[in-house]
């Protein structure tokens, strides 16, 4: 009979989970204390999302950033608590951050050995409307012997050490891998702690949401618009799929995570390569999801097969339940043109 009192003693909050991880691990504790500060970063993150109307923390900073995007306050706060957690966390050596155009470069006195390539604040331009907006983040070893630098993120996902993201909806979630599964934590609020409530999330192998943004079928691909027709006329006389579009890219992921389907922000005429970047957006999804037995592709390779050449390079990306996007890569194939 587990622990049935209404005040849980002996709760799995997500530091405990990461510092029992690390020991099984019988490492250096470098991920270890990496992990527990991005953790505090999202914390604090948490909250300013939560205060954010009240603290007069929308509303636009006055700049813009590198991917064009007016940059809002809680962007630039978000981003500052990252970089200053994980670089006081003396594990890290070299970090690429969606608010930064080069990477950032640990100061000697506090490198470690990881890489890290993050979003603190995707999904942001919804942030005025109270759409879910996350954190995204990814982490490698640096490989080379050499000075650290830009050249240390340019690494495949398959190299990914461990990758995560946070979810500030109606509640805040936390979905961690490092290469054993996934887990999902819920922050409770009265503990300042995040905990386990799902351990080894598995997707489903077929679902029955859709998720791209319509708008854009204009611009479509012949593949892309055979694949949406399909799914809103199936031939086989079965129920359509049920279109799932919140804008917000991690919270329309995680909807597939939880309730199976795919998720596509494929190339189109207006963006060849796609929107979505492919070291902190595209890769670390990508890894979550084949933690968790999905798939995900550029639509001509599996996106932890890309070999970066930029730390700005942007792929497209259809992912989550395998069935799914085996149908949309059978589109593919057949609108190939044939040699
Ligand atoms: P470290 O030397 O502590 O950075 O860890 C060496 C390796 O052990 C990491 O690359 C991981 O594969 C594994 N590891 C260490 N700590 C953890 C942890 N907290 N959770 C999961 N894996 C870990
Ligand atoms: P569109 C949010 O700005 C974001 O980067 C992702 O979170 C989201 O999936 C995508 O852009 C939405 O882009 O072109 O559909 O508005």
């Amino acid at each position: 009979m587990g622990d049935r009192s209404p005040f849980q003693t002996d709760m799995i909050t997500l530091t405990r989970f990461v510092m029992e991880k690390g020991r099984e691990a019988k490492g250096t504790g470098e991920l270890t204390q990496l992990l527990n500060s991005m953790l505090t970063a999202i914390k604090a993150i948490s909250s300013a999302v939560r205060k954010a109307g009240l603290a007069n923390l929308y509303g636009i900073a006055g700049t813009v950033n590198v991917t064009g995007d007016e940059v809002k306050k809680l962007d630039e706060l978000s981003n500052a608590l990252v970089i200053n957690m994980l670089q006081s966390s003396y594990s890290t050596c070299v970090l690429v951050s969606e608010e930064n155009k080069e990477a950032l470069i640990t100061s000697k006195e506090k490198r470690g050995k990881c890489v890290v390539c993050f979003n603190t604040l995707d999904g942001s331009s919804n942030i005025d409307c109270l759409a879910s907006i996350s954190t995204i983040f990814a982490i490698y070893r640096k490989t080379s012997d050499e000075e650290p630098s830009e050249k240390d993120a340019l690494q495949p996902g398959r190299n990914m050490v461990a990758a995560g993201y946070a979810l500030y909806g109606s509640a805040t979630l936390v979905a961690l891998s490092s290469s054993q599964g996934v887990d999902c934590f819920m922050l409770n609020p009265a503990l300042g702690e995040f905990v386990l409530v799902e351990r080894d999330v598995k997707i489903k192998k077929r679902g029955k949401i859709f998720s791209l943004n319509e708008g854009y079928a204009k611009y479509f691909d012949a593949a892309t618009t055979d694949y949406v027709q399909k799914k809103k006329f199936p031939a086989d006389g079965s129920a359509p799929y049920g279109a799932c579009y919140m804008g917000s890219m991690v919270a329309d992921v995680h909807c597939t995570l939880v309730y199976g389907g795919i998720f596509l922000y494929p190339a189109n005429a207006k963006s060849p390569n796609g929107k979505l970047r492919l070291l902190y957006e595209c890769n670390p999804m990508a890894f979550i999801v084949e933690q968790a037995g999905g798939l995900a592709s550029t639509g001509t390779q599996p996106v932890l097969d890309v070999e970066p050449e930029t730390i700005l390079q942007h792929v497209p990306l259809i992912l989550s339940s395998p069935d799914d996007v085996r149908d949309y890569l059978a589109c593919v194939r057949n609108h190939q043109p044939h040699p």
